[in-house]
């Protein structure tokens, strides 16, 4: 198996997961995450050792060893010569950056997003083509390329009738950010690619990822990143984070924006369900990615209650919405493909809190250091 963008808070977790359960595991990452996230003067919530050290970490205690390149996927030659000489069963790409306000800072960081997801995933889909065409990708795009439409949203494709002819067509895209649009150009590129080269690829349509664990992260030195600042945090994860420190929790504008949401260990799991029944060769198929549906006013005020039973005087402010997006809108995505092939969610979201709210305790210094670099910045309204 080789994972693209290894060192990631979801790619470090699958790569030791897959690793456990006995696949030879290849990663590749360009640590371009690391630099991007010292570049906004933040760091991750739990401190995490460098690649090297948590591979002689996770052999220690797994006694499973892991194989780690440094390399960029934006550069051909590396991309090629990496598949070429494993021929990998699969490649789960999750080497994008991935940072929707990251990509609205200015024409530098748009231009950075697009170059960097969009040029690697051309790469590596080439790269199948001359040198493996029987591996299967699974790319990690995101439940944010539907947008936000006032319909229902199906996996990716869907039964369209006008002026009185019916087709199977991909469900529009109305993404919210450059970020969010690198994926749909992806989304398109990838289905191109299976359908001229008769390569097979699961495109992933993901919710927003929350936690700190999976069951093989036991200890400290195993630790996946964990980002809380305005850029690199995401919705639960920040709000756990600012639990801790006694920073106001805040739900954007009315707050009734909803989402797709799914723990990290359950990311990790349905991943593994893709990997393990791939699609037939030429097929592009699409899976919607998520737990539950939340908004983010409720998930502010399930943290608060949770941080409260652990003795934290959390609080909950609105603040004017940074990013230009619906604040109350109708959400109904499918997620039906991998509960059939056996997705079953291991815990609920009151035991993953807990769970989070604890480990984040124990590093409440690095948090309160970067207090700063909590309150959004409206990238998008520049
Ligand atoms: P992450 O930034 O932690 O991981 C991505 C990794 O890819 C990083 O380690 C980075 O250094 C590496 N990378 C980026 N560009 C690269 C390049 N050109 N060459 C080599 N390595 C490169 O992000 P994540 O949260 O683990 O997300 C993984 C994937 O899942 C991304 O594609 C992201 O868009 C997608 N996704 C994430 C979430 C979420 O909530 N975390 C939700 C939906 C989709
Ligand atoms: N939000 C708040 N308060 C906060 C942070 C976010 O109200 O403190 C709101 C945002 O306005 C947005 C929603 O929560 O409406 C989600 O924002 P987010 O920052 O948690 O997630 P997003 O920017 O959409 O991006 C994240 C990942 C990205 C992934 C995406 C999945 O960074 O890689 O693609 O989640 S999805 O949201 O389904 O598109």
């Amino acid at each position: 198996m080789l994972i693209a963008g290894a060192d990631g808070y979801l790619g470090w977790a699958l790569s030791m997961a897959l690793a456990s359960r006995g696949y030879e595991v290849v990663g590749i990452d360009n640590l371009s995450r690391r630099r991007n996230v010292e570049e906004i003067g933040s760091w991750s919530a739990l401190p995490i050792k460098t690649m090297l050290q948590r591979l002689s970490a996770f052999r220690n205690l797994y006694g499973k060893s892991i194989t780690f390149v440094e390399g960029d996927l934006t550069n051909y030659v590396t991309v090629r010569d990496l598949i070429a000489s494993y021929k990998p069963t699969a490649i789960v790409h999750l080497g994008e950056q991935p940072s929707a306000p990251y990509s609205m800072i200015d024409v530098n960081h748009c231009v950075y997003t697009h170059t960097n997801n969009v040029v690697g995933t051309l790469n590596i889909l080439y790269a199948m083509h001359e040198t493996s065409p029987d591996t299967h990708l699974v790319k990690l795009g995101t439940m944010g390329e539907y947008g936000t439409p006032n319909l229902d949203i199906p996996e990716g494709f869907f039964e369209i009738e006008y002026k009185g002819r019916k087709d199977r067509l991909p469900f529009p895209r109305m993404a919210g950010s450059w970020y969010h649009w690198t994926k749909v150009h992806d989304s398109g590129n990838i289905m191109f690619a299976c359908k001229i080269w008769k390569l097979k690829s699961t495109d992933v349509m993901q919710g927003v990822v929350y936690g700190t664990r999976t069951d093989l992260i036991t200890s400290p030195e195993l630790f996946t990143r964990f980002d809380f600042d305005e850029v690199f945090g995401t919705a639960i994860n920040r709000f756990c984070a600012q639990a801790v420190i006694d920073y106001p929790l805040l739900p954007y504008g009315k707050g009734h924006q909803k989402r797709g949401f799914i723990a990290l260990r359950d990311s990790i799991q349905c991943l593994t369900i893709a990997l393990e029944n791939p699609p037939e060769k030429s097929e592009y198929r699409v899976f919607n990615q998520f737990d539950e549906v939340y908004s983010v006013g409720d998930l502010a005020e399930r943290v608060e209650r949770h941080g409260r039973e652990l003795g934290l005087s959390v609080k909950v402010d609105h603040i004017d919405d940074p990013r230009v997006e619906a604040e109350e809108h109708y959400y109904h995505p499918d997620s039906a493909n991998l509960r059939k092939l056996g997705f079953k969610p291991t815990h609920t979201l009151d035991d993953e809190l807990e769970i989070m709210l604890k480990d984040l305790m124990a590093h409440k210094e690095r948090i309160q250091a970067k207090r700063e670099r909590i309150m959004p910045k409206p990238y998008w309204k520049r």
